[in-house]
């Protein structure tokens, strides 16, 4: 067990790495033997940052230049280094750079504000920050100066564009690298830090490994059918674990394929660049894969070269699923996965039905599956119950959460991932529902607790509790339900103002406020959360 995180026990490892899973090679030696193989080749794509197209070369040279002078800013092995980039080609000339030093990336995601950067700068421990200047009418600088007073140990902030008060990423020396010294990472050192969806009132971190994680990219690349012909548009936040690793971003370099960064998830954004990079193969949430299915019917753009469709993130209806290849003439791909590790595809020659109604079934053969009741004993095959998962790219636990990682794994280090399934005869999975209290809000994952917090501290608040609403569009939207201090008055536009004022990402700002008198109460005298949803989805006067 490592101090920050415990690890896969040795006979786990040694099995993993016997099976071939695990060789030994790290994202910096991925990147490297690409360049080798194929120097000429575009990896990388940024229509938005005046059509950059960066060769693996230049993306290897750029990676090991970057390091060398974060390495001079004092930034080493270790180190924790919080990235917040939206969708341009820095992201990956900043994040191959933290790799080679075996400095991990913490991933953030663009739509954070001060409360989650501020924890996640404070609680790794991060040395630096990496932003954009600015993204969608945010100014981040005016965040990085104010998280810097919460987080001492955070000595530098690195801005893509204009630095303002900070230093500009292009401002860090770039010295030709000399030969990587004997500190590098190891493969099976943590290679970063990724957000975990969260059910609690802070968010996890989650230790990848480079063994684990490179892993499941050849896995998915396999499964998904990538190879050095495909072309990836990332259309999701490019640090989410999705356009990352399934097979993502990630997966395409791994492949020595190209990855075209889209700024905005929008059709008449997204669609020009299907046709004109000639894209094969891209990841969406189940509402934007509804969006560009309506908009496919009526756009006049060729997007004839998209192979397969990934989507994910959260529940795909089975009437929606039938829509979408056919609009998109291509094949659907459903993935269900985690942060924490496993992964579930339809596989391409899976049947019709099967690709319809499932959400696929695990990349490794080694994947232990179990589904089981409330008292951890195994169902009925084909039964609903909590999924628990172990295996050779499933974490065995958070990072520096060991309170957490008693509840959150069972002893023999399944992972409990808090979601309701079921398997069929052939291994594949449906989701159901979910145990954890979090909020699915169209892929956006909320953990109420957070919210309920920061509510908490409203004067006029006496209690909260955050509960999820079905939504025809997003699947799920957020409801707080409120219980007001003795004469106290508060209306809900002004309670939402306030949650997003106190520093709190937009998503997570309830959708709906209601007041009410007393919440409902389980038999042991919790709130009933099941009765409030309930309640929610009646009509009010019936
Ligand atoms: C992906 O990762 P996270 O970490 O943001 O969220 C994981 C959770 C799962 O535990 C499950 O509750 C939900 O998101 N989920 C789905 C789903 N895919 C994810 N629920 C129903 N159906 C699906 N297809 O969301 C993620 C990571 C890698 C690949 C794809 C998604």
């Amino acid at each position: 067990m490592s101090v920050d995180a415990p690890t896969w026990p040795a006979d786990f490892a040694a099995r993993y790495r016997a099976a071939g899973y695990w060789q030994g090679e790290t994202f910096g030696q991925m990147l490297r033997a690409r360049a080798v193989q194929y120097p000429d080749r575009v990896a990388v794509v940024d229509p938005a940052g005046a059509g950059r197209r960066w060769t693996y070369a230049e993306l290897d040279r750029r990676a090991d230049r970057l390091a060398a002078g974060l390495r001079d800013s004092g930034i080493g092995r270790g180190d924790r280094v919080v990235v917040q980039l939206p969708n341009v080609a820095e992201f990956f000339e900043v994040v191959f750079a933290l790799f080679r030093i075996g400095a991990l990336p913490v991933f953030a995601l663009p739509a954070h504000r001060e409360v989650e950067i501020g924890y996640f700068c404070s609680f790794s421990e991060a040395v630096a920050y990496v932003i954009a200047d600015h993204h969608e009418g945010f100014d981040y600088r005016g965040l990085a100066a104010k998280v810097k007073e919460q987080a001492p140990t955070l000595r530098h902030v690195f801005v893509v564009g204009e630095p303002g008060e900070h230093t500009a990423l292009s401002a860090v020396p770039r010295e030709p690298a000399g030969p990587a010294g004997p500190d590098g990472p190891q493969a099976s050192d943590l290679a970063f830090l990724q957000l975990s969806g969260g059910s609690t009132g802070v968010p996890k971190l989650i230790p990848r490994t480079h063994d684990d994680y490179l892993y499941s990219l050849r896995g998915s690349n396999e499964i998904c059918a990538v190879d050095e012909d495909s072309v990836y548009l990332v259309v999701l936040p490019a640090a989410h674990n999705f356009p990352l690793s399934s097979p993502g971003s990630l997966g395409i370099l791994c492949a020595g394929g190209r990855v075209v960064l889209c700024p905005a998830p929008a059709p008449e954004t997204a669609f020009p660049l299907i046709e004109g990079e000639g894209v094969t193969i891209t990841g969406l949430v189940p509402p934007l894969a509804l969006v560009w299915t309506e908009a496919a019917r009526s756009a006049p753009h060729d997007l004839s070269s998209l192979d397969v469709l990934l989507v994910g993130g959260a529940k795909l209806s089975e009437a929606a699923a039938r829509r979408v290849g056919p609009a998109l003439d291509c094949t659907l791909q459903q993935v269900f996965g985690m942060a924490e590790g496993l992964v579930n595809y339809t596989r391409l020659d899976d049947d019709e039905e099967t690709i319809l109604t499932t959400q696929g079934r695990p990349i490794s053969p080694d994947d232990e599956i179990r589904i089981v009741d409330d008292e951890d004993e195994d169902v009925t095959p084909g039964e609903p119950g909590h999924l628990l998962t172990r295996g050779p790219y499933t974490i065995r636990g958070y990072w520096r959460a060991p309170e957490h990682n008693e509840r959150s794994f069972t002893r023999d280090g399944f992972y409990r991932t808090g979601d309701i399934a079921r398997a069929t005869p052939s291994g594949h999975l449906v989701v159901e529902g979910r145990a954890k209290d979090q909020i699915n809000r169209g892929g956006e994952k909320i953990a109420a607790e957070e919210v309920e917090n920061v509510i908490l501290g409203h004067p006029a608040v006496h209690d909260v509790s955050v509960v999820s609403v079905p939504d025809d569009y997003l699947g799920e939207r957020t409801c707080a339900y409120v219980i007001l201090r003795e004469a106290a008055e508060l209306r809900p536009a002004a309670l939402r103002r306030f949650v997003r004022e106190r520093g709190l990402a937009a998503y997570k700002v309830p959708d709906r406020v209601e007041f009410v008198d007393v919440f409902p109460h389980t038999g042991v005298g919790k709130v009933s959360k099941k009765d409030l949803r309930t309640t929610v989805t009646r009509p009010a006067h019936p």
